[in-house]
């Protein structure tokens, strides 16, 4: 390391021009800047300990130093965590573990420095960032929206392994921190305060003075350390080993209930918690290593991770090919004020654009601008907005019979009735009334290249099918004619991305990618009621692969008469193995329409609450007699195998752009598992071989409803996969 001299007396900077920390020496205050050159976030590799050690080493020996002041360089990321891209290419638990041992270290080695280091922490401070900042001997944090900190290591299928297991609940408690680690989730600044993660809260602009304030202080012994707040009744559970026993019982029922036990990180980081409070610190660190180990290479983790890498990429691609310029929508008319309509006014004025919806009478309108209050009030109510940003939002929003205020429209979206004519009329009177904007359908079936026919623009014509409801669903299909132009489609894109969304763009054709893949999948489970399948073991095998809810259930939630409607048009598009089972036709023609309606496949009291499977459906099946068990197993290769060679024939269709949006589309658009990666890593997981053998001995059963895609018959001939193996999952 080289040795400067800004040629004050009392300052002096190490810096070597590849490392990530520089040290700048101020008044006796060492101030340690964390700033990967040529990176966009600080991300701790086992390379750095390294350099950690250096900067360590020099605190202690260099006697005019009497504390420390760690910061970022980067403008909104404190660390990011471990360097993930370093994480999957661990090939070992040993592998795994060791680098754990080797983050614990250089914590503990932290941690046990005679001089106080102090966490000036501001931007994301995640994983194994809060674990070192968890490691210095104070933290401040600045009061800013960019200022979060989390664990979120569960997310990608780890635990914390750098003592995160260890520190966390001996500083903020057993019940606070097992929220933490078993949830990832975000902890905004108020609440890290008051959880007692960080000691100061300050507003950024003097968050270092403050934290060479505090690095003073402790030197000198002016300021002591705080003890851990964990409020009263916290720690009278926490305290004694029966009441401890409680709340681990109760953190594993309830991961068990959320995960049906297909995660294995958060319950292997309760038992480290757990053996880090029962036998002390060493051995917790111990267990944690091992268990990270682990993790680090299970099927779980790979999937996990693989969605982190695609869901970034996404955040960066524009839609396009070539580089073009987008429309900032600043102005967004939406007709038709029901529930989707209102949805997208919702997620929109929380993002300031200003809002005007149309719809046929004023009371419809009038309850769609209720649905968007209900929403923003709901969050005002859980404090994740301010009552002064409640009132703006819902000042951004209006309404009226006419198209009033759509003249300077950027956008129109089209919620409409699910009609054609109905759809044509609308884009004609918009292309009247704002020449300007781009049009939108929120189409869920009809293609859109049918919609552009009435248009004058057909390359302003592009489809933006979100999914219900519109505030909690992640995913926006972007839906692309030939006739799209790049600038409509990259707009719409980057206006998907501004509402929060994570944004696929798919080709036109009959549901487009996410219902087309669903159709296949929801008629043979209405095969299998047919064949006399009980329709609860179907929901419950679908649940046990890992869906949210079974098919059935889903059918009852969506609509039975809007499931009629799409399924149609997907028969006539793609023929015999998208036939709506008989049963679900007959159920269809008894007027049932699911849960909105009170009756569908299940039986709903008068307060919507289900009440079991309703038995007369059983009478409308083609089977008499006792409901017919059958093996799981077959039950998920009946749906899901055709759903994941529909995927496949997307591809081949041109429909998908590239695997990963296919992944991303169906773990996010319609819940596929998670763990599994989505149907592309599924099938990977899976063989192409045994996919396509299983396939055809469907189809050989059931003639043309499991043809293998072609693409995959010649991927199981040549033992081809989607992704490859090992390393970076893209
Ligand atoms: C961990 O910490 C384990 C430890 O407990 C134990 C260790 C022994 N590593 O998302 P963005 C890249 S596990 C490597 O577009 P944003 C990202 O890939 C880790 N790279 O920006 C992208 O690269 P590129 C726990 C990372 O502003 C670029 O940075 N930590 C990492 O929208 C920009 O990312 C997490 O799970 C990383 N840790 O959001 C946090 N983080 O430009 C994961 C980011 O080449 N990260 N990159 O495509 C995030 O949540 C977000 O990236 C963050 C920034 C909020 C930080």
């Amino acid at each position: 390391m080289s040795d400067s001299n800004d040629g004050g007396a009392t300052t002096s900077t190490i810096r070597e021009s590849k490392s990530s920390l520089s040290m700048q020496v101020e008044e006796g205050i060492a101030i340690i800047t964390f700033d990967t050159p040529g990176a966009a976030v600080n991300a701790l590799s086992s390379s750095l300990s390294t350099e950690f050690d250096a900067i360590f080493a020099r605190l202690q020996e260099d006697r005019s130093i009497i504390a420390a002041v760690l910061r970022s360089g980067k403008p909104d990321v404190w660390i990011a965590g471990a360097d993930i891209e370093q994480l999957v290419r661990v090939n070992s638990a040993t592998e795994g573990e060791a680098l754990s041992r080797t983050g614990q270290h250089m914590l503990d080695k932290l941690a046990a420095l005679p001089k106080p280091v102090v966490a000036a922490i501001h931007g994301a401070c995640l994983g194994g960032g809060l674990e070192v900042a968890l490691a210095c001997h104070w933290r401040v944090l600045s009061d800013h929206t960019k200022s979060v900190c989390a664990l979120p290591e569960v997310q990608l299928g780890l635990l914390p392994g750098a003592g995160g297991t260890q520190r966390l609940p001996r500083l903020i408690g057993l019940q606070a921190s097992l929220d933490m680690i078993l949830t990832g989730r975000n902890i905004k600044p108020r609440q890290a305060r008051k959880l007692g993660l960080v000691d100061d809260l300050v507003h950024p602009a003097i968050l270092e003075k403050v934290a060479m304030q505090r690095a003073r202080e402790l030197a000198a012994g002016t300021r002591k350390r705080v003890a851990r707040r964990g409020g009263a009744s916290g720690l009278l559970l926490e305290e004694n080993p029966v009441g401890r026993a409680v709340v681990f019982k109760q953190a594993r029922d309830t991961v068990l209930k959320k995960t049906k036990g297909a995660y294995p990180a958060p319950l292997a980081a309760i038992e480290v918690v757990a053996e880090g409070y029962s036998h002390g610190m060493a051995r917790g660190l111990d267990a944690e290593a091992r268990a990270f180990g682990k993790l680090a290479v299970s099927d779980v983790s790979r999937e996990l991770t693989f969605l982190f890498f695609a869901t970034t990429s996404l955040k960066k691609d524009s839609g396009t090919d070539q580089p073009v310029d987008t429309t900032p929508v600043h102005r967004l008319g939406i007709v038709g004020a029901g529930f989707m309509g209102a949805g997208i006014a919702t997620v929109a004025v929380q993002q300031g654009t200003q809002v005007r919806l149309k719809d046929a009478s004023l009371e419809r309108v009038a309850s769609g601008v209720r649905a968007v209050r209900t929403v923003l009030d709901e969050r005002r109510r859980k404090r994740r907005i301010t009552p002064l940003a409640f009132s703006d939002m819902l000042s951004l929003v209006s309404g009226g019979t006419d198209y009033t205020g759509f003249t300077r429209a950027d956008l129109v979206i089209e919620a409409v009735f699910e009609d054609l004519a109905v759809k044509h009329d609308v884009l004609r009177e918009i292309e009247q009334v704002a020449p300007g904007a781009i049009f939108a359908s929120n189409t869920s079936t009809i293609p859109i290249a049918d919609i552009a026919k009435a248009s004058a623009h057909p390359d302003r014509v592009v489809g933006m099918h979100f999914f219900s409801p519109v505030h909690k669903m992640p995913l926006l299909e972007v839906i692309v004619t030939p006739q799209t132009s790049a600038h409509t489609t990259a707009t719409a894109v980057a206006y998907g991305k501004r509402l929060g969304k994570t944004v696929i763009v798919v080709s036109d054709g009959p549901g487009f990618y996410v219902n087309r893949i669903l159709a296949p999948y929801i008629n043979e489970a209405g095969k299998l009621l047919d064949e006399g399948v009980a329709m609860d073991s179907i929901d419950k095998a679908l649940v046990a692969y890992g869906f949210p809810v079974g098919p059935i259930t889903l059918l009852d939630e969506v609509g039975l008469d809007i499931a009629d409607k799409s399924g149609r048009i997907m028969s006539a598009a793609f023929g015999a193995r998208m036939d709506a089972s008989d049963t679900l036709q007959r159920v269809i023609e008894t007027g049932r329409t699911g849960r909105k309606g009170g009756r569908g496949f299940y039986r709903y009291d008068d307060d919507g609450k289900r009440d079991g499977p309703d038995e007369a459906i059983y009478a409308m099946t083609s089977v008499e007699g006792a409901r017919r068990a059958m093996e799981t197993s077959a039950i998920h290769d009946r749906t899901v195998l055709p759903m994941l060679n529909e995927a496949v024939r997307c591809l081949d269709d041109g429909v998908l752009r590239s695997t990963r949006d296919g992944d991303i589309g169906a773990v996010f658009g319609i819940g596929f598992p998670p763990f599994r990666g989505g149907p592309f890593r599924a099938i990977d997981a899976l063989g192409a071989k045994e996919v396509v053998s299983r396939l055809q001995a469907l189809d050989e059963r059931f003639p043309g409803r499991f043809t293998p895609a072609p693409r995959l018959a010649e991927m199981a001939r040549r033992g081809e996969r989607f992704y490859p193996s090992t390393g970076k999952p893209l």
